[in-house]
């Protein structure tokens, strides 16, 4: 079809109106967020690997690596998430780090 003709571009029909609207697919799509793990200074380093192992299912060696990249710059993704999923991993880090008198924190972020 010609430029500029008309019929069947996803473009021109999601912009009647002067209103740019999304195409039905990205609509549908749930929103997510990134659950993020903040440095402090007295959380063990063995206890943060070991609880990006078991919560968030990272390999061993991922999790040290992302363990250390947060003890180096202060924050880091730990995953990306729908809301409820996000929200159970921040009160699942909260809980095993309170149980032990740890100070970790955790957050949610839209990705
Ligand atoms: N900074 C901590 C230490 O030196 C280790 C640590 C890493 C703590 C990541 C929290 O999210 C964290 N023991």
């Amino acid at each position: 079809m010609a430029p500029g003709a008309g019929g069947g571009d996803s473009t021109r029909r999601d912009r009647e109106g002067g209103v740019a609207t999304r195409p039905r697919q990205e609509e549908a799509r749930p929103p997510r967020f990134k659950v993020v793990l903040y440095n402090d200074d007295y959380t063990p380093m063995e206890f943060v690997v070991a609880l990006l192992e078991q919560v968030f299912h990272k390999p061993p060696v991922e999790a040290t690596r992302l363990m250390l990249q947060i003890h180096r710059s202060g924050s880091g993704v730990a995953g990306v998430y729908a809301l409820e999923v996000a929200e159970t991993k921040v009160a699942t880090v909260h809980r095993m780090a309170e149980e032990r008198g740890y100070p970790l924190r955790s957050g949610l972020e839209p990705e």
